[in-house]
């Protein structure tokens, strides 16, 4: 049950809270689906390998301090975003924080063209599905939840690719905080959650598909395999592309 090299791969994404099972069960699928002979790739954000990960990453284990609007935009440059640099910028001089300077002064010309979008539309036509461990959602929910506008968390990420389907790992966030290692990072905490919860509902669109991660693991793989399955052969049929937050 290959893939032909007409037809493209699908664009899947895992959301849900901290400790829903996003992880585990994003490589579930990739495992699947390579067992079942189609060309797939496991991508993850934050990505915290490069170099704004890095500063991602010390900010969510309470390393350093950011502006909730400057996280957001790293964030976003996170996701590969060339038009994020333009609002980095005149952030960068109003906060006068020196790690964003610093990283826009270094960056901004040498960050070239390889822009995900561009990255992602290239594997998908050329047949590999594409499961993403949080996207775009994880960037609007999470700074929504901290008060920042739901516009102005978009503004940044427009003209992302649209997922062909968004898996929702559907969890309360009292049963989340009840899982192992919770409270390691700075956003697990159980009240911002909760507020966390409330920004994803109004995210939902017809691409979404919400799965109660309170079952046994196996029944919420076996869920998730049907409806990747069923997403995959649509997008080997035709299906069109679509941009994110238009
Ligand atoms: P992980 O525990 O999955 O590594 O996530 N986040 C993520 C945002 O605030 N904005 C984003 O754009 C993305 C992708 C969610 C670490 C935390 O990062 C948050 C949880």
């Amino acid at each position: 049950s290959g893939c032909n090299s007409e037809s493209r791969g699908a664009l899947v994404v895992l959301e849900g809270l901290d400790r829903s099972g996003k992880t585990s069960q994003s490589s579930r699928l990739l495992t699947y689906l390579e067992g079942l002979g189609h060309s797939v790739e496991l991508w993850r954000f934050p990505d915290r390998s490069t170099n704004v990960g890095q500063m991602i990453s010390s900010y969510l284990s309470n390393k350093s301090q950011l502006d909730d609007h400057t996280i957001h935009l790293l964030f976003s440059a996170n996701h590969g975003i060339m038009s994020t640099w333009v609002f980095m910028f005149p952030l960068s001089i109003i906060y006068w924080d020196k790690n964003l300077s610093d990283y826009v002064y270094k960056h901004t010309f040498d960050c070239g063209w390889t822009l995900l979008r561009s990255l992602m539309e290239t594997k998908l036509k050329t047949g590999t599905t594409l499961i993403v461990d949080r996207y775009s959602y994880s960037g609007v929910a999470f700074s929504s939840a901290k008060g920042l506008g739901d516009e102005w968390c978009k503004a940044p990420e427009i003209g992302l690719l649209a997922p062909d389907l968004v898996l929702y790992l559907d969890i309360q966030p009292e049963k989340a905080a009840e899982r192992g290692g919770y409270g390691a990072e700075k956003y697990e905490q159980l009240e911002f959650q909760r507020k966390v919860a409330q920004c994803y509902q109004v995210l939902h669109d017809a691409s979404w598909k919400i799965v109660d991660a309170c079952q046994p693991i196996e029944d919420i793989e076996k869920q998730l395999q049907e409806l990747v399955l069923e997403c995959v052969m649509a997008c080997q049929k035709g299906k069109p592309l679509a941009n994110l937050w238009s």
